[in-house]
């Protein structure tokens, strides 16, 4: 007789700029989940699947979790807060420290409102001193009851073999939710939003502030397989706009270039894509605006 599979979901939650992305990426093996140096990129959650023999693991990419700084803020800390009640464990990427910051007890509040079973990953453990470790595992084992404490490097790869281990034992047997074939439930649009979004924030390096969005206005296919893609970057000053658009244009066509690669990769054809600049000012701040980009409570 077969042996009952393992399937479940697990949120990754963490500060931003932990390695969450860079985690899920290397699981799936494919660029799905959106890396960036600069925080906050991941604005909604992806879904990843990793499925092996054992069984099937949903990841929810949470956004961070951090204090709310404004509207769009608060949206994304509720979302993030209902999902850890949800799942069937909880997977918490902190950076290596022998010093819990305000922004981790914040976490640790959050967590002790929970029943889920906490498995904590002290990422990045290839920038630090093998000698240290011990002393990061000691200080996060004293502030939390946690099932598990793994040391892991997502760039590099190591010890996330133990990570999906772990996961799996804590995870209940069940059917599996999705195809093997699954990597991602995101929808096509959302993955092409977030691309383009990435490539933005990597090229205008620090100019632009985090109020960028980006919107997916049309996405069609021709008879040959090609698609059509116009999309909206979003900012919130004119002077945003002339930086974005960049010296006749060149800035523009650099995110450009650059985002229609990836999209083609992810999604196996050629793209056409176009892109425009728009100003909306105080989007961030503003509910009917979040509602029109799709950040929905
Ligand atoms: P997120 O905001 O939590 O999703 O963080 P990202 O996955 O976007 O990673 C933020 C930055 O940290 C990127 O520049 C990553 O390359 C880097 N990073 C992530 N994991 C590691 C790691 O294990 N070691 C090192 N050295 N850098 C890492
Ligand atoms: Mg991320
Ligand atoms: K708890």
């Amino acid at each position: 007789m077969e042996r009952q599979k393992k399937s479940g979901f697990v949120a990754l939650i963490g500060r931003p700029n932990v390695g969450k992305s860079t985690l899920m990426n290397h699981l799936i093996g494919q660029k799905i989940a959106i890396t960036s140096d600069k925080p906050q990129t991941t604005r909604n959650r992806i879904q990843t699947v990793y499925t092996d023999d054992r069984g099937q693991i949903v990841f929810l990419d949470t956004p961070g979790i951090h204090k709310a700084k404004n509207k769009l803020g608060e949206y994304m800390v509720g979302a993030a807060e209902r999902t850890l009640k949800e799942v069937d464990v909880i997977l918490w990427l902190v950076e290596p420290s022998s010093y819990i910051g305000a922004g981790e007890q914040h976490i640790l509040d959050i967590l002790k409102q929970v029943k889920t079973p906490v498995v904590l990953a002290i990422n990045k453990i290839d920038t630090v001193e093998k000698e240290k470790v011990l002393a990061y595992i000691d200080t996060y084992r004293k502030a939390y009851p946690f099932s598990e404490i793994i040391p892991v490097s997502a760039l590099k790869g190591a010890n996330l073999d133990t990570v999906l281990e772990v996961l799996m034992k804590y995870l209940p047997c069940g059917p599996l939710y999705y195809d093997e074939e699954t990597v991602t439930d995101q929808p096509m649009r959302q993955i092409a939003a977030e691309i383009i979004r990435e490539k933005a924030l990597r090229c205008l390096k620090d100019e632009i502030p985090h109020g960028i969005a980006v919107t997916i206005e049309s996405m069609k296919e021709r008879q040959n397989g090609l698609y059509d893609i116009e999309a909206e970057i979003v900012c919130e000053r004119d002077s945003h706009k002339g930086i974005i658009i960049g010296k006749g244009g060149a800035m523009l066509k650099k995110i450009g270039s650059s985002a229609r690669y990836d999209i083609e990769k992810m999604m196996d054809a050629r793209v056409n894509l176009k892109l425009w600049v728009k100003v909306r000012k105080e989007w961030r701040d503003n509910d009917l605006y979040l509602k029109n980009y799709g950040y929905h409570k």
